[in-house]
């Protein structure tokens, strides 16, 4: 999707840390890093968030969830320890980028609710 900046770096035209690629993932260093490991991954095929899934999606989702989540969080040794998946959706949820995106957090303690 033009002017789309997770589309753009989904498509390396602006650079990013990544971190794992495969065909319908991208997953890169968060710029503005919230814990020693943030990570976000990202779906290659523009979806805007969590309120424009179609039945579709759950093919994609479920392989950043079963599949890419955990391999990455294994590559990052953050496994045992343990991190956090986020998802901000909309406005009030904090979402400031219309590109579908799951946060892997890690490395250090997580509070509970999150600010
Ligand atoms: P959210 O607030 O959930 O929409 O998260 C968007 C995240 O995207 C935020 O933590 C900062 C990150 N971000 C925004 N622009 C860029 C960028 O150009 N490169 C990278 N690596 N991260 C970005």
């Amino acid at each position: 999707m033009a002017d789309c900046i997770f589309c753009k770096i989904a498509g390396h035209e602006i650079p990013s840390e990544v971190v794992y690629e495969d065909d319908a993932v991208i997953a890169f260093r968060d710029l503005n890093p919230q814990a020693p490991v943030h990570v976000l991954i990202v779906p290659k095929r523009h979806i805007d968030g969590v309120n424009a899934f179609v039945p579709a999606d759950k093919v994609v989702v479920g392989h950043i969830l079963v599949d890419v989540a955990p391999k990455i969080a294994r590559q990052l040794e953050i496994s045992e320890s343990g991190y956090r998946l986020v998802i901000n959706t909309g406005k009030q949820g904090g979402q400031t980028v219309d590109h579908l995106h799951v946060h892997l957090l890690g490395g250090r303690d997580m509070t509970w609710p999150p600010g």
